[in-house]
């Protein structure tokens, strides 16, 4: 069958470009099957929505939905399709987790929630009459004005995935500038984490599982993209990039032994691994380690179930530093009841902590954790009736409702104030010039107001122009907040 699987637009987020790594695990997958798969990414594609239907005519289309941000584009294509009587199937992490709203409406036929490989194969002979939709595990219709619910898919096996076929995309266009790196793209190497965080819905998506690609096949698919496309850095863009010391060492094994040159970093959780672990992997090209560490208070690492060594944190940070890693970290302010003692804790250790980048997220309730259902339970979150209700809850970058004891204008500050830091850092990045992060981040924005066009220069610019402003404002002008939490 002919299969359109499309990555909506999230605007001005655009500039963000990742390849759309979950499409392309299940057009590849299906491609082997031998369907025929036209990946169309709103976020870097120019071509007309008008044009890719003249020219492929799918008889399915599908569209991967990871947050609110890519929402408003993927109803209004998705009542497109449907106005052009095309079937219309949403998947991802946001209609996963928000099923019954996303069902409930007449632009969506069907929900494939968790993972799509097996689920897509199965639902194609369905809509070619060799098989009942009742039968496919992981889905969700409507029938005789009903929604049908089938049970969940067990977790596949994810060696059993073809290799990623990249001609489903254009690699050149998710090359991105990172670190001092050029052409650094996003891959995947596992899924899932074995925590327990209380934020993250990571618990109930994957069940706090984990699972690894084959390294031969992650070899493969690096050694592919540096032949043909130059590419010179990879971020592993995992929960939790590998868990197991035997087969960490197996990995950089290989990697060492492939001699391909490449620069690598990865997400990590602090006290997964030792000293002679880290080397190894610096050995092996890995050049950034990104921690989750949330919180410097322990009572908030204890209610957020963080789960990690709160004294090992400083030391680990200081060894890899020494190594010679660029280390991040990121924080949460504004977790439920946040005090301000523990917003001061948690300034007090970034203070001390000496990070490369330090990006700060507000907190934001995502449906599948503790904390949202806590907040539910206790009223204080209205659920959505609607997938609309969802617009304005960007996960994580702008402070929605404040659910902590503090005032907004200090969450604001905080996470300004060390955004602002990281932005004017000299030397946050090891092997790049002076400001080198800010050097970065304003020629990825340019770059992309030119890829997209005049139209954008004017939205782009001028929303750049404005999170800018916003981010020099809460960070220059509220000296006695800085003063109350002693932001320096
Ligand atoms: C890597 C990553 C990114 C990359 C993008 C990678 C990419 N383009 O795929 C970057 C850094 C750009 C990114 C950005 C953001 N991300 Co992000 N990201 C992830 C992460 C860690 C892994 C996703 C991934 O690539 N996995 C590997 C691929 C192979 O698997 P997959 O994406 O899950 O796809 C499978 C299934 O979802 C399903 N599927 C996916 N699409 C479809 C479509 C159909 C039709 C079907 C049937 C099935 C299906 O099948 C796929 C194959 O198995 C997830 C965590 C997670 N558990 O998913 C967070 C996550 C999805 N991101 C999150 C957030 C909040 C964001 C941002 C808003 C962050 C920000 N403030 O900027 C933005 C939003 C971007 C957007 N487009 O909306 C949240 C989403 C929470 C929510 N429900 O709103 C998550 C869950 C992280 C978290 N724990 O909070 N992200
Ligand atoms: S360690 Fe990270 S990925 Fe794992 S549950 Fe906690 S926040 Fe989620």
């Amino acid at each position: 069958m002919k299969v359109l699987l499309i990555n909506p637009s999230v605007g001005y987020y655009d500039r963000t470009m990742s390849s759309p790594l979950g499409l392309l695990s299940i057009g590849s997958y299906l491609k082997h099957f031998g369907h025929e798969i036209r990946i169309y990414d709103r976020c870097v594609e120019r071509t007309k929505l008008k044009t890719v239907l003249t020219q492929f005519s799918p008889e399915i289309v599908g569209f991967s939905v990871m947050s609110s941000r890519g929402l408003k584009d993927a109803i209004a294509v998705s009542k497109k399709m449907k106005s052009r009587g095309l079937p219309v199937v949403w998947g991802g992490q946001l209609p996963t987790m928000q099923l019954d709203l996303v069902i409930q409406n007449d632009y969506v036929d069907l929900v494939s929630f968790g993972e799509g490989e097996e689920t897509w194969l199965e639902l194609l002979q369905c809509f070619s009459g060799s098989r009942e939709l009742s039968s496919v595990l992981g889905i969700a219709y409507k029938a005789d004005g009903k929604v049908i619910r089938n049970p969940c898919r067990p977790f596949s096996d994810l060696a059993t995935f073809p290799d990623a076929d990249w001609s489903l995309v254009n690699p050149r266009k998710y090359m991105q500038q990172y670190l001092g790196y050029q052409r650094m793209m996003y891959l995947y190497s596992s899924k899932g984490c074995p925590g327990h965080c209380a934020f993250c819905p990571n618990v109930n998506y994957h069940k706090s599982t984990h699972r690894e690609r084959p390294v031969e096949q992650i070899l493969k698919e690096i050694r592919f993209l540096m032949e043909n496309y130059g590419l010179d850095a990879v971020y592993f863009s995992d929960e939790v990039w590998r868990i197991r010391r035997s087969d960490v060492i197996e990995f950089c094994r290989r990697l060492k032994e492939e001699n391909l040159g490449l620069h690598w970093g990865v997400d990590l959780r602090v006290g997964l691994f030792d000293e002679e672990i880290y080397r190894l992997m610096y050995d092996a090209g890995c050049r950034w380690i990104f921690f989750g560490i949330e919180s410097g208070s322990r009572e908030m690492q204890r209610r957020i179930h963080k789960n990690i060594d709160y004294d090992a944190i400083k030391p680990t940070v200081e060894l890899l530093n020494r190594i010679g890693f660029t280390t991040m970290a990121s924080f949460i302010v504004g977790f439920p009841d946040e005090t301000q003692e523990q917003l001061r804790e948690t300034a007090n250790m970034i203070n001390e902590l000496p990070l490369g980048l330090t990006p700060i997220f507000h907190f934001t309730p995502l449906p599948g954790t503790e904390f949202y259902d806590l907040l539910v339970r206790e009223g204080r979150y209205p659920l959505p009736r609607k997938l609309e209700d969802l617009f304005g809850i960007v996960a994580t970058e702008s402070l929605g409702k404040n659910y902590s004891c503090v005032p907004d204008a200090d969450l604001k500050v905080i996470r300004c104030w060390y955004h602002w830091k990281s932005f004017t850092n000299k030397t946050a990045i090891k092997n790049g010039k002076s400001f080198e992060f800010a050097r970065q981040t304003i020629l990825s924005g340019l770059r992309t107001i030119a890829m997209k066009g005049a139209w954008s220069f004017v939205v782009n610019g001028f929303s750049a122009l404005n999170e800018f402003l916003y981010v020099f404002y809460y960070s220059h002008m509220f000296p006695k907040t800085k003063k109350k939490y002693d932001l320096k």
